[in-house]
């Protein structure tokens, strides 16, 4: 840790290092001294071309600092050699940004005022890059929220897991097979042209919006490493995933998950406050897919990670990613019925 401090020119002695966060890939560390920052590790068998992380946040860092001075975006802090990242001696790259003081997240939505704000600040940020030009931008995870590739993926993790897993996954098996029809709907859309690239988060957990402690206002969005281009349905859809619930994927208890209307028509008003205005009639028709859509994919993600053997996620005990696999099929019953 000391090199890593070094080499943003931070003296180790001077800062207190704690742990914190739940994000499932990358380890991340806050430093505070007599100034505060959060430290990560990315995981570099998830984000095998980090460059690209450092490279479309630099873009849009940039943009934004010459068109919305004013707006808020945390820029990472750079090393001694000018670079955003260092990589240690086991091949680890690891960056560091400030710490904003007065500012917290939370891990599930309790007030409509809270997914009105997170959304406005996730469709605030694609709304402001809006006419960013996008050729220098490039996937830092190919294909990462294409469902039918996504669908694939589980295909073959079913191919090759063991009897026992697919034992225990049968029932979710099952219903993720019954849910294949919204891969064909996915790739109509897509192939329709219709849905525009645009600069998407894709990874609009409540968790990743910065709230100001008192006022629970939104002071800025965080965890950029998916930050390029995608469809606003993978932002609106996350938001729709994981917002409207009041337990979260890891709930064990499926009867607690439930559509809270009126957290969704908040989000939905907070999101369409900023974009509605961006967005064309085929994007606004593509609404009532998203959240569909977004659910899916995780739980085709979640359970082809438990039949891989838990090698993407992390799990804190096994059968976990089952746990999340069987919750996110429940949420999307419910999903599919209020929007059928
Ligand atoms: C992962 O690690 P975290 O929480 O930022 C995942 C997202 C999933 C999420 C599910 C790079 O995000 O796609 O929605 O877990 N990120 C990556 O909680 O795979
Ligand atoms: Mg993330």
């Amino acid at each position: 840790m000391k090199e890593i401090l070094a080499a943003f020119s931070l003296d180790e002695n001077k800062y207190r290092i704690d742990r914190i966060g739940t994000g499932h890939i990358h380890e991340t560390f806050r430093v505070l001294g007599p100034d505060s920052w959060i430290l990560q590790r990315v995981n570099k068998n998830v984000f095998l071309r980090p460059e690209v992380i450092a490279r479309n946040w630099r873009l849009a860092a940039d943009y934004l600092l010459d068109t919305e001075p004013n707006y808020v975006f945390l820029r990472p802090a750079l090393t001694v050699d000018g670079k955003e990242m260092v990589v240690d001696g086991e091949g680890w790259p690891w960056r560091m940004f400030p710490y904003l003081s007065g500012t917290v997240t939370i891990d599930c939505v309790s007030t409509e005022k809270e997914a009105y704000a997170a959304a406005a600040a996730f469709g605030g940020l694609t709304r402001r890059l809006n006419n960013i030009p996008l050729t220098d931008f490039q996937e830092t995870i190919p294909h990462f929220h294409d469902l039918a590739l996504r669908f694939d993926q589980f295909g073959e993790a079913l191919a090759g897991a063991t009897p026992e897993r697919i034992d225990k996954a049968a029932s979710c098996i099952e219903s993720v097979k019954q849910f294949g029809y919204l891969v064909s709907q996915y790739q109509e859309l897509v192939d329709s042209g219709e849905l525009r690239r645009r600069i998407t988060h894709n990874d609009t957990k409540i968790n990743n919006v910065l709230l100001d402690e008192k006022t629970r206002e939104a002071r800025c969005v965080i965890d950029l490493d998916t930050l390029m281009p995608g469809y606003f349905i993978y932002d609106f859809g996350d938001m729709v995933r994981t917002f409207v619930s009041p337990v979260d994927e890891n709930e064990k208890d499926i009867n607690r998950i439930s559509f809270r209307e009126n957290i969704y028509r908040a989000l939905h008003e907070g999101y369409l406050d900023q974009m509605g205005m961006v967005m064309s009639a085929a994007e606004l028709k593509a609404i009532p897919f998203a959240g569909k859509m977004m659910t899916y994919i995780m739980s085709l993600r979640f359970l082809a990670d438990f039949l891989n053997g838990d090698v993407y996620y992390h799990t804190a005990y096994i059968g976990h990613n089952l746990v999340r696999a069987r919750n996110q099929l429940r949420y999307l019953e419910i999903l599919s019925a209020r929007f059928s």
